[in-house]
């Protein structure tokens, strides 16, 4: 009969993996210490880019404080921009899951070991691996269900993925700084010449089991598997920020979007007009007005019909959510903002501006805008999409698009603007 061992997870010997190891422990941590800084970085960025200054409207997180120290005016170039960042951070998050679970997995013994604390500093150290641990559990968690359940937070995702980004990070900072010399020498002196198969030497207070059961794949195996199930999960989530016919094979994209059909609408759609409650009602010609509005000077109401005798200019640009998933650039035809703010007396350089839907309910009816989008020649109320009016999904009669902007920045059914009220 086999021995099974202490079957208190508290006992060393009760786990008997013999991959882990501090081989495959610090193998598995260089590769967070680099993807989980990117992920910090972009993340930071993205909030940078949802011009959190323009409170009390677009700020979502109030209370930052010292930790938007590094707050800065998100440009307008180049166009693909928050495409980029904001694709990168979703597709890297969501490809370093199995990183993290087999990063955890490796050291989970350390978790149980007694005594929970032999010093002060060590009491100090199992602190910051609970702030390390819970904290990154946290952000995956947090992270994954905003893109793939459809903003399970309302309205309180970004403090909450925020705030928790700095206590992670924190921790990780510290983590880094005394674990990354060993990592950097267990990999390294398995470099020579070693298999991949045993754990080099005695691996004095590791996560090595001190009596493994027999290996059924080597520690080398482990890794690929791991690696194996990043790629899987990169391969299908990739697409949605790629694009063209890579979008279809980004299986693990946010579901729940309407089909946007062919032509020249079909391109992806975050809330429908069914959705957000909008109907052709309001929308219809006889009905819609867009005001324009200077508070303490003028206010404009014009038709559609008015807009479209007003100067028309194009610009190439994408869509790009913070979800992740971003459209090729599309060709959008309308008025340029500044233009529209001219309309009010702003003839110089246009201020900041206040942009709002028609939609009544929903996170996302209104966005503020700052003066230096406002002033780019290819920012537009656009009327017009691919050579063809706007579908009502799209935002019909009219919506805003801006170059490197976040998505949600591009308020569709706008009914609504004004000029330097911020
Ligand atoms: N009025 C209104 N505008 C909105 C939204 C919305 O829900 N309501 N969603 C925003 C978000 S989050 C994104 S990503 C883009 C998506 O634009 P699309 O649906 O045309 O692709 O619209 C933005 N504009
Ligand atoms: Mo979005």
């Amino acid at each position: 009969m086999r021995d099974d061992g202490p079957r208190l997870p508290t006992s060393p010997g009760f786990w008997r993996s013999p991959l882990r190891g501090t081989w495959f422990t610090s193998v598995l941590g260089l590769v967070l210490l680099v993807g989980v800084t990117v992920l910090f970085v972009t993340g930071l960025v993205s909030y940078a880019a949802y011009n959190p200054d323009l409170a009390p409207v677009n700020d979502q997180t109030p209370d930052k404080g010292l930790l938007g120290f590094y707050l800065f005016s998100w440009p307008t170039n180049p166009p693909w921009l928050y495409r980029l960042t904001q694709g990168l951070h979703v597709t890297l998050g969501i490809t370093l899951i199995p990183v993290l679970l087999a990063k955890l997995w490796s050291v989970v013994p350390k978790l149980f070991a007694l005594p929970p604390a032999r010093s002060l500093a060590h009491a100090l150290e199992r602190i910051s691996l609970l702030l390390l641990v819970g904290g990154g559990l946290f952000e995956f968690t947090t992270g994954v269900l905003n893109i793939q359940l459809d903003y399970v937070f309302p309205g309180s995702f970004y403090p909450l993925h925020f705030y928790g980004a700095w206590v992670f990070f924190a921790a990780f900072l510290a983590h880094a700084a005394l674990k990354t010399p060993k990592a950097l020498r267990a990999v390294r002196e398995r470099r020579r010449g070693e298999d991949g198969q045993a754990s080099p030497g005695p691996d004095e207070g590791g996560p090595a089991s001190p009596r493994p059961d027999a290996p059924t794949v080597d520690r080398r195996g482990a890794l690929w598997f791991v690696g194996g199930a990043s790629l899987l999960l990169f391969l299908t989530t990739a697409g949605q920020s790629i694009g063209g016919a890579l979008r279809r094979t980004a299986l693990l994209a946010p579901h729940g979007w309407a089909d946007p059909g062919g032509g020249p609408n079909g391109f992806q759609i975050n809330k429908t007009a069914a959705y957000a409650g909008v109907g052709t009602k309001q929308t219809a010609a006889e009905t819609w007005r867009l005001v324009v509005t200077a508070p303490g000077g003028r206010t404009v109401r014009l038709t559609r019909a008015e807009l479209l005798r007003l100067p028309q200019h194009s610009a190439a640009l994408p869509i790009a959510c913070v979800e992740g998933w971003s459209t090729a650039d599309q060709w959008w035809r309308g008025v340029r903002l500044r233009d529209l703010a001219a309309l009010v007396g702003y003839d110089g350089d246009p201020p900041d501006v206040l942009v709002e839907s028609l939609q009544l309910h929903g996170a996302f009816r209104r966005a503020a805008l700052r003066a230096d989008q406002v002033a780019d020649p290819r920012s537009l109320l656009a009327l017009r999409v691919n050579g063809e009016d706007l579908s009502p999904d799209h935002g019909y009669p009219a919506r805003v698009i801006v170059p490197a902007a976040p998505g949600v920045l591009n308020t569709k059914w706008v009914a609504r603007m004004t000029f330097g009220e911020l």
